[in-house]
């Protein structure tokens, strides 16, 4: 009589609502909250916050981040998405579900590491791979210790987009930085330093000595000057050809400060002069897609200084979306961009 089918009417039978509506997981993805859910339904990826800020050094916020990642959703929920230049579905590809939050424990850096290398563990257990929305860029160092535990400790490659190269043994004696994050993964053994790709640095860090350190272990660091000099298409061709000859899987960490404050503002020590959101998009799409990862985290979104329509937590969410369709585009079969 209304023009609307008969019987009554439920979510689950219009399964396209507005991104405001319902519970707010990522991307209105159903929500798994134990190892035996990710196995029941046989979930691809399981994408987990990290609301951790208690690392950071600098303007703080980031523990706001994962939910501010989470609701900057489009207007349905991205089963029916499909990307438009692979033609890649992602959603019907790979079974992707909300994971929720570690447990941080506020003001006990300690406790809470052990907490999320935990997470990383049990979501790896259950042959899902994470994607975990910090969060200060602390959280790497328990996150990647958990998949470098499950894949063979220095069996792992890191490719790491960032404007900050977090290799500093410590910050004013306090070894839990979150510019400290890099340098604990490569010095316990968890991943190799030859193993390690920066790509985006850029500013006035790190310091002479640190910088020494990296080429001493052997990190393949790639500046915004080789960028600017090359391009970043042939930096990451050259940067994913190399790690190709290195270990079988990959874990990718996004800063999202690697991109320029212009597009990203929203994050606590922007640099300027870095990658725009189309190229940290597709520098995110390729590594899944060409390279491909068995784990991921994209840090250091910081509400509080985002711009008023939310465009670092919605660069964000897009970074988690050209993952999961790199990740569909390599397990079809489709080969890389370049
Ligand atoms: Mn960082």
């Amino acid at each position: 009589m209304d023009g609307r089918p008969p019987g009554p009417i439920s979510l689950s039978r219009y399964p396209v609502e507005p991104a405001w509506l319902g519970i707010p997981t990522f991307g209105k993805l159903p929500l798994c909250q134990t190892p035996d859910d990710l196995r029941a339904g046989e979930v691809d990826i399981a994408i987990g916050g990290a609301p951790w800020d208690g690392t950071n050094q600098d303007r703080g916020g980031a523990h706001l981040g994962p939910r501010a990642i989470r609701a900057s959703h489009l207007a349905s929920p991205p089963h029916s998405h499909r990307h438009h230049a692979s033609r890649v579905s992602p959603f019907e590809t790979l079974v992707v579900c909300d994971y929720g939050d570690a447990h941080v424990v506020v003001g006990d850096p300690a406790l809470t590491f052990r907490n999320l290398q935990e997470f990383v563990r049990e979501i790896l257990s259950a042959g899902s791979l994470p994607i975990v929305l910090g969060g200060d860029h602390g959280i790497t160092w328990p996150c990647a210790t958990a998949v470098a535990e499950h894949y063979g400790r220095g069996e792992l490659a890191l490719i790491h987009l960032d404007s900050h190269a977090d290799t500093a043994p410590d910050f004013q004696g306090n070894r839990y930085s979150h510019s400290s994050s890099i340098r604990h993964l490569i010095e316990e053994g968890a991943v190799r330093g030859e193993h390690v790709t920066q790509i985006g640095l850029r500013g006035y860090f790190p310091p002479p000595e640190i910088q020494d350190w990296m080429d001493e272990v052997g990190i393949r660091a790639h500046y915004m000057t080789e960028i600017e000099d090359r391009g970043l298409d042939a930096v990451i061709s050259g940067a994913l050809a190399a790690a190709s000859s290195g270990p079988a899987h990959a874990y990718l960490t996004v800063d999202i400060d690697v991109a320029d404050p212009s597009c990203a503002p929203g994050t606590g020590a922007p640099e300027p002069g870095g990658l725009t959101s189309r190229e940290l998009l597709k520098a995110v799409r390729r590594v899944a897609a060409e390279l491909g990862i068995v784990a991921m985290d994209i840090v250091e979104v910081n509400p509080a200084y985002d711009a008023g329509n939310g465009i670092t937590a919605r660069l964000a969410h897009y970074c988690v979306l050209e993952a999961i369709t790199g990740t569909a585009m390599r397990k079809l079969g489709h080969g890389g961009e370049e």
